[in-house]
């Protein structure tokens, strides 16, 4: 199997685990990627299932409406009963980096307004250790010098990412080389950097579910 048949798998199973929670009121929580995007993909076959999605970022925005699935204002709906989108690492106990694709301030928000969060991963997601995926850290744009300052005090390499914008108008520094053994703490202390939006860190809210695809099909875990 191919990294992308192993995201389609991952998406065919969470649409699976959401079969009882896709009724006429119901407003899923959609997440940002090629993984999310194969859930997309599959669960517009269940359009008239649901009422709507919010989403995570204009792309997916863009990709559910493509569909006919109607997109919802996450300040009109409150909170969602399962928010669904991958990861670039997690870890055994479903923390996350996340952020790869720079939309990790709406995937953060939806996620805090999920009841449950489900984590779709191809195996090479799964990692030990968080860390060996740069930490996306997006930042004010007139902070971006000053937040890198204070990540190289925290033994964290920043690299701005050139000509991305994110969709709040903001930019992203990528941190590389530091491993983190305690991803909360790390996750509040970036958070406590003044000009800092979000960080990529998904510890203290983590997922309640990762379905994980490997050579061997499917496997869930909580
Ligand atoms: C989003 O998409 C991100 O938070 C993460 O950066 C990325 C994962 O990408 P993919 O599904 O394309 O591997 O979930």
């Amino acid at each position: 199997m191919t990294q992308d048949d192993l995201k389609r798998a991952v998406a065919a199973a969470a649409l699976d685990d959401i079969d009882a929670l896709l009724t006429p009121d119901a407003v899923i929580g959609v997440g940002t990627g090629s993984t999310a995007n194969h859930f997309i993909d599959l669960l517009a076959t269940r359009r008239q299932d649901f009422r709507g999605a919010v989403a995570s970022s204009e792309a997916t925005a863009e990709r559910l409406k493509s569909h006919g699935i109607d997109v919802l204002e996450l300040n009109h709906v409150g909170t969602v009963p399962v928010y669904i989108d991958g990861a670039d690492e997690i870890d055994r106990q479903l923390r996350m980096i996340k952020g790869g694709g720079a939309a990790l301030t709406r995937e953060k928000i939806v996620a805090a307004c999920a009841e449950r969060f489900i984590c779709i991963a191809d195996a090479s997601k799964s990692v030990e250790t968080l860390g060996g995926f740069p930490l996306p850290v997006e930042v004010i744009p007139m902070a971006r010098s000053y937040v890198a300052r204070e990540m190289v005090k925290l033994g964290i390499t920043p690299v701005y990412r050139d000509g991305v914008l994110t969709d709040n108008g903001n930019r992203i520094l990528d941190g590389y080389d530091k491993l983190f053994d305690d991803p909360e703490g790390m996750e509040t202390t970036l958070d406590g950097i003044v000009g800092v939006v979000t960080n990529g860190l998904f510890a203290r809210r983590p997922a309640d579910v990762l379905l994980l695809g490997g050579d061997s099909g499917v496997t869930r875990f909580t």
